[in-house]
C-alpha cells in the first residue's frame, strides 16, 4: 500500500475539501469497480456526510473534462428541479469543491481526488427485490433522460468515445485474443464461440443509429440499479454516479438496467444455475421508466429497448472476458479468476433473456399501449 493510501494521508487529502467540520472517520464505502470511495463522517450540527473518491485516472483520463461534465449536469438538474421540489440537493449530486474553489484535488504523486455529498437515509440495491423498487429505478432514470434533454449536449465530452459501441468492444476482444497477454485464450475457447455466433444479432441497436433512426441523446451509460438512490419507502431519491454522462442511445441505459433488475442474483454469481430471469420486475423497471419517457421517445427508439435489454449483458460479458484475458487491468478483481465468472454469469443472463425474448417483448407492447 503506498504512503498515500494510508488513514492519516487520506484525510490530509479530504482537509483539502471545503467539508464542514472535523473529520471523525473515514471507511471503505460502496462496491465500484473501477474508483477507489469512502465515506467520511464529521462532527458537524448539520448531520452531513461525504463521499470521498480516487478517481481511476488510467481509465478517465481527462479528469478537468470529467468533473466538468458531472458540473454541468448536476447544476442543470439543480436549475430544472427548483421551482417544484423543496430541497434540490437531496435529489441530485452535490460536488464538495476544493478550499481554492476547484472541483477536485490532486496529490504530489498525481492522484485525482474529488469528493460528493452523501445523502443520508438513502438507500442502494446491488439486488432489486420488490416491484416498487423496480418501477422507482425505471421513473428515476426515465426523468434523467427526460430533464437533461434541455442540456445542450456539445457543452460535454465524450469521457469515454465508443463506451457502448459493440463494434468497439468485439474488437478490443479480438485484439487481446490475438496478445494473449495472460496466456487464458485456450482456457475460453467454447465462450468466444457462443459469443462470435451472436455478434450479428447483437449489432441491432448499432445498426438502427447508423442508418439515422435513433437520436443522440443525453444519457447516463451506467443505469445499473445500485446507482440509483432510493429513499425510506422506496420512493426515487437520486442518480449517481455521473462518471459516463455523455451523448448515448436510450437503449443502452434501459439495457443496463435491465442487466441488473432482471437478474435474480448478483452480476459475478458462480452458480449460473442461481442466475434466472425475475419477468415482474422487468414489466415494473419497464412500466416506471415509460411513465417518465413516454413524453419523448420515438417509435424507433421503442422498438430498440428490447434489441438494448439482450445486449448489454453480452457486452458486459465481452468486456469482462477481455480483461480477463489482459490480465484484469481494468476492473478490481477480489480473486484470480474473477472476470471469468463475471463473464459466465454475464452469458448465463443472454441465454435466459434469449429463452424469454418473446415474452418480454409481450411486456414491453403492453405497458406501451397503458403508457
Ligand atoms: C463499472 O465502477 P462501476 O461499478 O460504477 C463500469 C461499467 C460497468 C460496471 C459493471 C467506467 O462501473 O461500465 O457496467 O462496472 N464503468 C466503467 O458492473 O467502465
Ligand atoms: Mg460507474
Amino acid at each position: 500500500m503506498s504512503l498515500v493510501n494510508t488513514e492519516g494521508a487520506i484525510k490530509a487529502i479530504a482537509e483539502q475539501f471545503d467539508v464542514e467540520g472535523e473529520i471523525l472517520d473515514i471507511r471503505r464505502f460502496g462496491s465500484g469497480h473501477i474508483n477507489d470511495t469512502y465515506k467520511l463522517t464529521v462532527d458537524s450540527p448539520k448531520d452531513i456526510s461525504y463521499l470521498l473518491q480516487k478517481i481511476n485516472h488510467h481509465i478517465f483520463t481527462d479528469i478537468d473534462g470529467l468533473m466538468n461534465n458531472i458540473s454541468l449536469v448536476t447544476n442543470h438538474l439543480k436549475d430544472v428541479l427548483r421551482g417544484y421540489v423543496e430541497d434540490v440537493d437531496k435529489h441530485t449530486l452535490t460536488i464538495v469543491p476544493t478550499k481554492d474553489g476547484r472541483l477536485y484535488h490532486v496529490t504530489p504523486e498525481g492522484e485525482y481526488w474529488r469528493i460528493f455529498v452523501l445523502l443520508d437515509g438513502t438507500k442502494s440495491y446491488d439486488i432489486v427485490e420488490t416491484t416498487k423498487q423496480a418501477y422507482s429505478g425505471g421513473q428515476a432514470f426515465g426523468r434523467f433522460q427526460k430533464q437533461l434533454a434541455s442540456l445542450d449536449a456539445t457543452k460535454l465530452v465524450e469521457i469515454l468515445p465508443n463506451f457502448h459501441n459493440i463494434d468497439f468492444r468485439l474488437d478490443n476482444l479480438r485484439k487481446a485474443i490475438s496478445k494473449d497477454a495472460a496466456g487464458r485464450v485456450h482456457e475460453v475457447q467454447d465462450i468466444l464461440r457462443y459469443i462470435f455466433d451472436r455478434e450479428d444479432k447483437m449489432r441491432r441497436v448499432i445498426k438502427l443509429a447508423r442508418s439515422g433512426r435513433l437520436p443522440l441523446r443525453i444519457t447516463h451509460n451506467d443505469t445499473k440499479f445500485n446507482n440509483v438512490l432510493l429513499d425510506q419507502y422506496d420512493n426515487v431519491q437520486c442518480v449517481i454516479d455521473l462518471d459516463t454522462v455523455m451523448p448515448g442511445y436510450v437503449a443502452y441505459d434501459f439495457g443496463d438496467a435491465i442487466r441488473t433488475i432482471i437478474n435474480s442474483a448478483a452480476e459475478d454469481e458462480p452458480e449460473t444455475s442461481k442466475i434466472v430471469l425475475n419477468i415482474p420486475l422487468f414489466q415494473a423497471y419497464t412500466e416506471g421508466y415509460l411513465s417518465e419517457a413516454k413524453d419523448f421517445l420515438t417509435n424507433d427508439e421503442v422498438d430498440s429497448l428490447l434489441y438494448g435489454a439482450l445486449l448489454l449483458p453480452y457486452m458486459q460479458a465481452v468486456r469482462f472476458l477481455t480483461d480477463y484475458l489482459e490480465g484484469d487491468t481494468y476492473y478490481k478483481i477480489h480473486y484470480p479468476d474473477h472476470n471469468l465468472v463475471r463473464t459466465k454469469a454475464q452469458l448465463k443472463l443472454v441465454d435466459e433473456l434469449e429463452r424469454h425474448e418473446e415474452e418480454l417483448e409481450g411486456i414491453l407492447n403492453k405497458s406501451l399501449v397503458n403508457r
